[in-house]
């Protein structure tokens, strides 16, 4: 456990924890289904069998969740709204219920309001799912906008493109490859549809949450470096240059659908934060004839790289590398890419997954983010706050519940919720902090 008191982070700072609809709230008879349900039920694609069917049953025991919120003291609670949630009887009324009890709690409800749980029937390849999603980002607005005041629109679309349409490991399980650029760009649109219509009721405190991760290159060799340059602008500027930018990295922009230029405009709405979630940096390689992988993602032969282990440093029980100071190098990187361009900075999401209640492993991670994040601080990047996944053990997606990511353990037999060493120590942080 470390000793050395974390440095002061500046006045006003958030401290926050975050969750997702579909990975927590379970009661999934209880609303429409997404495109997680249906992939999860065809066989073979979750590690264990699992589904998200019961999960947490956060539906059914939020109080005691936001019993656990208060009791940590974080400023700030991440959640997402469930669209086909939303959709369904009961739905708006169980997010008044949880808005107005994380209010009571002393907590400023964050809500994201989309994290890959799709309406079935809905896909991101259509461009009308951009237009439907700002229609329920409309109706969401007036639902809760009386108490929310900290909107976030979109959970890591260049994981939901790459991982559930290009590489089919997510739902809805399509292996299009770079055919899967449209799903992109119309969550882009989609993104920016949603600024617009948050804006139309009110909201002045708008972000998204982009995964971001310093693609190291395998080798100085140029076919190594050429390969972590293109894996740079997949990851890294996809998403990033469009929305901060109004424009696509060069040569992707002719690869979308529709008039691009207009709709550049829509996605370059300005934001009032950027919000990052970032894990671990990934080494790339040249392309290789056979796939290849490394923390848990594996990619086909045929793409113009590799990915391979990043050496030298410890993995978590995921097998992604610890690196703190992958965090200090990406902020001060974004900073000097996007200049005046970069509006302040949340980290909308930093954890790792260990097992056990003593995780001091997950301190330790936890303590070495905090303190990288203070560095780049320092180093002049304006970062105003800072979420941990997740408050509680989870449904991981295509991994099901084999990998716990909870500052709070979930058995999921009996559904018990016990604070973890990890909750405790984020807890006297916090106090710290005051
Ligand atoms: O659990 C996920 C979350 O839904 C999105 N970001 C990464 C987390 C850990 O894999």
């Amino acid at each position: 456990m470390a000793t050395n008191p974390v440095p002061r982070f500046p006045a006003g700072f958030l401290w926050g924890v975050s969750t997702s609809a579909h990975q927590i709230e379970g009661a999934a008879d209880e609303r429409e289904p997404s495109v997680w349900d249906a992939f999860t039920a065809r066989p073979g694609r979750v590690r264990d069998g699992s589904t998200a069917a019961v999960a947490c049953d956060h539906y059914h025991r939020h109080r005691e969740d936001v019993a656990l919120l208060a009791e940590l003291g974080v400023d700030a609670y991440r959640f997402s709204v469930s669209w086909p949630r939303m959709r369904s009887k009961g739905g708006p009324d169980f997010y008044d219920r949880l808005v107005d009890d994380v209010c009571a709690a002393g907590v400023r409800p964050v809500p994201t309001l989309f994290h890959w749980d799709l309406p079935l029937g809905l896909d991101w390849l259509q461009r009308d799912t951009a237009e439907r999603f700002a229609e329920y980002v409309s109706n969401v607005a007036a639902r809760l906008g009386d108490r929310v005041a900290t909107w976030i629109t979109l959970n890591e679309p260049a994981e939901h493109t790459l991982l559930g349409h290009a590489l089919g490991v997510h739902a809805p399980g399509r292996r299009l490859l770079f055919d899967a650029l449209p799903a992109a760009h119309h969550q882009l649109l989609a993104h920016g549809l949603a600024v617009r219509a948050l804006r139309a009721a009110g909201a002045t405190d708008i972000g998204i949450a982009n995964s971001h991760t310093p693609a190291w290159p395998a080798s100085p060799d140029r076919a190594d470096m050429e390969a972590a340059g293109f894996y740079d602008v997949l990851l890294n500027r996809l998403f990033a240059d469009p929305l901060l930018l109004g424009r696509y990295p060069e040569g992707l922009g002719e690869l979308m659908p529709g008039d691009v230029r207009a709709d550049l405009r829509v996605i370059a709405e300005p934001v009032d934060w950027y919000g990052v979630n970032y894990y671990a940096p990934t080494r790339v390689g040249a392309p290789q004839e056979t796939e290849t992988g490394a923390g848990g993602v594996t990619v086909p032969a045929g793409l113009p790289f590799s990915l391979r282990p990043v050496e030298g440093h410890p993995v978590t029980d995921f097998g992604w590398p610890v690196v703190p100071a992958g965090l200090t190098e990406l902020l001060t990187t974004l900073r000097d890419r996007y200049g005046d361009r970069l509006p302040p900075v949340v980290i909308t999401e930093n954890g790792c997954s260990y097992e056990g209640i003593d995780d001091q492993d997950r301190i330790a991670y936890l303590d070495g983010h905090v303190r990288a994040l203070h560095e780049a601080i320092a180093a002049g990047v304006d970062v105003r706050g800072y979420f941990v996944w997740s408050l509680l053990d989870n449904f991981e997606w295509a991994e099901g519940y084999t990998r716990r990511f909870g500052l709070v353990h979930v058995d999921f037999a009996t559904l018990r919720r016990t604070p973890k060493a990890s909750y405790a120590w984020y807890r006297e942080l916090i106090l710290a902090q005051r």
